[in-house]
């Protein structure tokens, strides 16, 4: 687990692993995009976002460590789970491959107290907040709603309806600054995931307006994996989606979402601007979804390969295993048995998944109100006695 502290403008000099110095001016790649780790393992001493902000991280050898065993088990995990509703044991799965850096870097960047708000593909940053991975695989099996506790763990339920989460992040985050937990060190701050697409959806246009006016503690990371199901990134917009938050008055930066590093920088600096009472911000974490939509979906139909090619080279785990390489702050005694870990554990994620039990059909009547209601008791009634009126018929 990672618990370094990047400073925004110093460096603390645990490692001499940095490079070189990185600007928007020298960049050579993307001007516009933040990066501390290059597609070939190279270490950035630090960037600068566009309104100045430099970002710089600070690990111990065993942080990064640990940052690149969550990126191999939160992809291991997802590829079991994608092979468990291929055989039939999960109704759907909407999978994160590709997305591990985005998702590691700013889970990480998380502090104890900050409460996250996910789409329904965040199973990297669930498993950083310390969930239990087989939490969603309930829910996409169908026998439960997903399981876990929102408060105990600081992450909200799954939401499938595109957008809607910002909504809630809103009100939450306007919450807590109302409550005057916001402004210090220990203050609060919230996080709000989303997509490219669901940038154009209404609700996340108002949530960026009810942030922006009541200057709630909140970070809006959108995750621009290049696609909403079959849609391109340029049937959404026609400026880069960070530069979307200057016209609602927050500020707005383009992260590398393959890079764990930089995903890590500028979250960390843009939850800590919000619990600080700075209001919020957006993150537009460049990436790109590297298998389907989800597992209903074929995007051979409507993309080519040689893209998904390009990307491959710009793969999330393969640099930060360079990048350890070329530091020789991991050999190949580590790699096995991170490899062997993320075996075993998805193997026992397989075993419980399949043990898992069928709930009762009347049991979804359970967990719609605290207290029930006279309404549903009744529903129920009418339900158990159509149930009743199967037994003894082979049907
Ligand atoms: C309000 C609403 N409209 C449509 C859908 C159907 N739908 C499911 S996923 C999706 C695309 C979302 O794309 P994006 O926001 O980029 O997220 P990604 O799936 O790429 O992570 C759509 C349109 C939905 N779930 N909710
Ligand atoms: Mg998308």
């Amino acid at each position: 687990m990672a618990k370094g502290d990047p400073g925004v403008t110093t460096t603390r000099g645990r490692r001499a692993a940095p490079r070189a110095k990185r600007t928007a001016a020298t960049a050579g790649g993307d001007p516009e995009l933040v990066q501390l780790l290059t597609p070939a393992g190279e270490r950035v001493e630090s960037a600068f976002g566009p309104d100045g902000t430099e970002y710089r991280v600070d690990f111990t050898d065993e942080e990064y460590r640990g940052l690149y065993r969550d990126l191999v088990l939160v992809r291991k995990l997802d590829a079991e789970a994608t092979a468990l509703q291929r055989q039939g044991e999960l109704g759907l799965w909407a999978s994160l491959l590709g997305q591990e850096a985005a998702q590691v870097g700013s889970g990480r960047a998380l502090r104890s107290q900050d409460m996250a708000f996910p789409t329904y593909r965040e199973h990297g940053v669930l498993y950083c907040r310390g969930i239990d991975p087989i939490m969603p695989l309930g829910l996409f099996r169908g026998v439960d709603q997903g399981g876990w506790d929102p408060n105990e763990f600081k992450f909200n339920m799954y939401t499938i309806v595109i957008g809607a989460q910002t909504l809630h992040a809103t009100g939450y985050a306007m919450g807590v600054h109302m409550d005057g937990k916001t402004g210090g060190d220990d203050g609060e701050a919230v996080i709000a995931y989303f997509g490219d697409g669901a940038t154009s959806q209404g609700d996340v246009n108002e949530a960026f307006v009810w942030a922006s006016v009541f200057n709630a503690p909140l970070v809006f990371f959108c995750q621009n994996n290049q696609y909403a199901i079959s849609e391109p990134l340029e049937r959404q917009t026609r400026v880069p989606l960070y530069q979307r938050a200057r016209g609602f008055g927050f500020p707005g930066v383009r992260v590398d979402g393959n890079d764990v590093l930089a995903s890590y920088a500028v979250t960390r600096h843009a939850l800590d601007n919000a619990r600080h009472g700075q209001g919020p911000s957006l993150i537009e974490a460049y990436t790109y979804r590297m298998g389907a939509h989800t597992t209903s979906d074929d995007p051979t139909r409507y993309r080519i390969a040689s893209e998904v090619e390009a990307w491959q080279a710009k793969d999330p785990i393969a640099r930060m295993k360079a990048f350890l390489e070329k530091q020789k702050i991991a050999d190949g005694s580590f790699f096995a048995e991170v490899d062997e870990q993320a075996r075993a554990e998805s193997v026992h994620l397989r075993e419980r998944v399949l043990a898992m039990p069928n709930p009762e059909p009347v049991s979804m009547f359970d967990h719609v109100y605290p207290h029930g209601s006279p309404e549903l008791d009744e529903q129920r009634v009418q339900f158990s006695r159509y149930l009743e009126s199967f037994e003894g018929s082979a049907h």
